[in-house]
């Protein structure tokens, strides 16, 4: 079985990076940008289109692609793939945390006790994840984020690049914090919240 990251973005750059440095070997990427087919990035080449990954037998690999719901369309249509969690050798993550298939956890992150993280979750460069949290199945925790113990994140929501959220809250499903926001009050799903405090955006409502 070899070992393929789906996607050739930016994201998955930051994959192939990690998983060389847990000293995986990768055997190429699967990508539908028709220029990008033949890339070799880091010795590792564009082998397909995602199709092509989809008319192979299950594979092992990495869904390197950052947005949420695609990564889960995703991980639904390569059913029987072998997902691999991968941890940088610089990231730190306490022996009791349990971290789902395809999640990834990028350098300088940090995941505490208890912390229970789903599948296919992305950990980026520096954030933390405190004690007893609970992230859920395609979280995005982009950069620099940071939640304070027993914070809940619930399926697919994305917290933007530095934004924080203190102990006990919940954020809701698919829903989207903007950059710097500072979550101090839970937040329903499939909203967008920004600021300090995070307040729910308002929408136009179509009348402007
Ligand atoms: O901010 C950071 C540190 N990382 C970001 C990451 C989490 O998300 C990064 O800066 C990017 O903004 C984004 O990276 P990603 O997901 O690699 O995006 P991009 O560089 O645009 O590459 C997405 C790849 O997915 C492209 O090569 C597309 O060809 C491929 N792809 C295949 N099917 C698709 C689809 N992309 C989209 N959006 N939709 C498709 O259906």
């Amino acid at each position: 079985m070899g070992v393929y990251i789906i996607g050739a973005g930016g994201h998955a750059k930051v994959v192939l990076s990690t998983l060389l440095d847990a000293g995986i070997r990768v055997d190429g990427f699967f990508d539908d940008d028709p220029g990008k087919q033949g890339l070799v990035l880091f010795g590792v080449r564009v082998i397909g289109t995602i199709a092509d990954a989809k008319a192979m037998s299950p594979q092992a690999g990495v869904i390197g692609i950052g947005d949420n719901r695609l990564r889960k369309r995703l991980a639904q249509e390569l059913a029987g793939w072998e997902w691999l969690c991968v941890v940088h050798s610089r990231a730190y993550v306490h022996p009791s945390a349990t971290l789902g298939p395809g999640t990834v956890i990028f350098a300088g992150a940090v995941v505490q006790p208890c912390a229970r993280l789903g599948s296919h979750v992305i950990v980026n460069t520096g954030a933390t994840v405190d004690h007893d949290c609970v992230v859920e199945d395609f979280v995005h925790l982009a950069p620099g984020v940071h939640l304070a113990g027993s914070v809940v994140v619930e399926e697919g929501a994305f917290l933007g690049i530095g934004s924080v959220v203190v102990p006990g809250i919940r954020v809701g499903s698919w829903t989207v914090v903007g950059a710097g926001g500072v979550v101090i009050r839970d937040l329903p799903p499939s909203i967008t919240a920004a600021g300090v405090p995070a307040r729910p955006l308002l929408s136009s409502g179509g009348c402007g």
